[in-house]
């Protein structure tokens, strides 16, 4: 399937149009400004020297990189001189500062010039892959050449070093990112140099002497970390780092794809199943643990602790876009809503300025402050949204993503029509037009208008276990498929689902999660009792449902029970409780009024 992308779809009206709007009024500013500050943008000067504050880091390139790209997007829904004028800045700099043979990073060449390309853990694959992906973006949405020829030239010096005379101190990058990023330059340019470059960087990884780990190299003395330890075939399940994971099974995919690669889309399809089953929260959170921002074992999913990286959530979106590339499946697009409603939401603030980095599933305030006798070796995610990052990866990740959720809406495969999100857009695309409205997430009422559309197919959602169509139509494979559509209604019946964990889960069995269409809800002591472990869920659901202005969802209280406090601290007997209210509000907007204990899980009772 061919994803309608570009001009060729707008958000319209809705939920999405407002977070657009969000993104460029304000969360672009913010993440520019804290680049400002901190000494990003002014190192594209290549002027730092020993002794100035704001040393460049090795991958602010690739910050930048991100922030750029989201502005190519944006100037091309809608011109933006400001945007242009900072990108176009940007672009001036990097044309100064290159080097004559195409070498372009900031770090390596002010802090470290003896160095360059001798660490393989140390990103600068990395940066010149987001560099490349926003030369791309800028020359799609402006028709400027000059930034994605600098990213040309770099590309063939790559190629050079690593391919022609291998004098790299290793042969594929510690983190991911370029291999998707050459197949978006191939795509851009039609030079097969790029897709053969892709390829040398998925089938080396983990298929090569000179990248086993050097003893002294700490971050990468587990090739597992970085997904180097068997050949790409031959990875079956999901490990080390998650971001670079998700990236790389991207560009496996988009590789695949080009190059009609069965062997490797299986190898994607064992990845995607082993995530998505046995490595994934109720809230498509991905990467469970700090250590290594990496997954761990099967169905370790541990709520206060979670990582749940922001980019990762991002880079599970990405994956499943080039698997939906690959195959018309539901699933993937069911898991693309999961993240856009959920994981990658709460990366962002409701008012847009301030990110998570983190995305636990449980907050216990008092946790943060136990260890009263000793220096407390314990880490926990932080409780409130930051403005900027030392290590500053998730804004603009989310500044790229909000610019192109219009992306994700529609699919073409030979004359069907794909609806595979549910948004208020319109999209035109070689003669065949559609229009959508619709309420989603707060309703799951759905009106769509087509001209000239053979057939189309409309994703029905995995939550969903009954809905209305105004019109004739067959079900397959989880679409709701109808011949030559006019004008269809639909609704997705939208109720209080209490979903279960599997009780591999040790974290949660035995507990439910409230969901409602696609969002995930929370509760949060600023609207409950600061003890939220002794409310329990009725599970015979009694639930009020209300619209929260503020959010654009829906708010849910739940019928419930409260433990009846004791005196003691063990009691025998019966547990006794009272009647009382739970307040819910979607998970994505956990933290937005101050420290506040929070939950996603609770006990049942009835
Ligand atoms: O290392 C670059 C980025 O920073 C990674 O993708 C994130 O996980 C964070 O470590
Ligand atoms: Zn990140």
């Amino acid at each position: 399937m061919k994803y309608i992308e570009g001009k060729n779809v707008r958000i319209t009206d809705g939920f999405w149009k407002a977070k657009q709007e969000l993104n460029r009024s304000t969360t672009m500013d913010a993440v520019w400004n804290r680049f400002s500050d901190t000494g990003r943008i002014a190192a594209f000067n290549f002027d730092w020297k020993e002794g100035m504050e704001n040393k460049p880091h090795i991958f602010w390139d690739s910050d930048v990189a991100k922030w750029m790209e989201a502005a190519a997007y944006l100037i091309a829904e809608k011109y933006d001189a400001d945007l242009e004028a900072k990108v176009e800045g940007l672009i001036d700099r990097i044309e100064e500062n290159q080097g004559d043979d195409g070498y372009f990073n900031i770090y390596y060449t002010v802090c470290e010039p003896e160095n360059r390309f001798a660490y393989r853990s140390c990103h600068e694959l990395y940066c010149a892959g987001h560099l490349m992906e926003a030369a791309v973006a800028y020359f799609k949405a402006t028709g400027k050449e000059r930034f994605l020829k600098c990213m040309e030239k770099y590309a063939d010096y790559i190629y050079k070093v690593f391919i022609v005379e291998k004098s790299a101190a290793f042969v594929t990058p510690g983190h991911q990112e370029i291999e998707l990023a050459l197949i978006r330059m191939y795509n851009a340019t039609k030079n097969t140099r790029y897709l053969e470059m892709a390829e040398f960087f998925v089938e080396q990884r983990g298929n090569n002497e000179k990248d086993k780990p050097v003893t002294n190299d700490k971050i990468m003395k587990n090739n597992m970390y970085a997904q180097s330890h068997l050949p790409a075939r031959k990875q079956k399940t999901a490990v080390g780092h998650a971001v670079r994971a998700l990236y790389w099974y991207k560009a496996m995919a988009d590789l695949a794809y080009e190059k009609n690669d069965e062997e490797l889309a299986d190898t994607c399809r064992e990845l995607f199943t082993d995530i998505v089953n046995k490595k994934m929260y109720i809230t498509g959170g991905v990467g469970s643990t700090h250590f290594g921002e990496a997954f761990t074992v099967d169905y370790d999913l541990p709520d206060e602790t979670a990582y749940n990286e922001t980019c990762a959530s991002i880079a599970m979106i990405f994956f499943c876009k080039s698997m939906m590339k690959l195959e018309n499946k539901t699933v993937y697009a069911d898991i693309i809503e999961k993240e856009l409603y959920n994981g990658m939401l709460s990366g962002l603030s409701l008012d847009g300025k301030a990110f998570f980095y983190e995305n636990p599933l449980e907050i216990n305030l008092r946790n943060h402050t136990r260890h009263t006798s000793v220096e407390s070796l314990e880490r926990l995610p932080i409780t409130q949204r930051k403005e900027v990052f030392e290590c500053s990866c998730c804004p603009p990740n989310i500044n790229r993503t909000f610019a192109t959720i219009n992306e994700y809406i529609y699919g073409v495969d030979g004359d069907t029509l794909y609806v595979n999100q549910f948004m208020s857009s319109e999209a035109d695309f070689e003669g065949v037009n559609v229009k959508q409205s619709t309420n989603y997430p707060v309703d799951g009422k759905v009106d769509l208008s087509f001209e000239n559309a053979k057939t189309v197919k409309i994703r029905i959602p995995c939550w969903c276990d009954e809905y209305t169509v105004s019109c004739e139509f067959e079900v397959e494979e989880n679409y709701i498929k109808v011949t030559n559509p006019r004008n269809i209604k639909i609704e997705f019946v939208m109720k209080p689902l209490l979903m279960y964990a599997n009780s591999k889960v040790s974290s949660n069995v035995g507990k439910v999660a409230l969901q409602y269409g696609p969002v995930v809800y929370c509760a949060e002591s600023v609207d409950n009792i600061e003890n939220l472990h002794s409310l329990y869920v009725d599970k015979n659901v009694n639930a009020s449902v209300e619209y929260c202005g503020k959010c654009g969802m829906n708010k849910i209280s739940l019928k419930g029970f409260k433990v009846k406090e004791a005196e003691n601290l063990y009691y025998s007997g019966d547990m006794e409780f009272e009647d009382t209210t739970i307040n819910f509000v979607p998970y994505s907007t956990f933290a937005n009024r101050g420290e506040s204990n929070m939950a996603v899980w609770f006990k049942t009772l009835r």
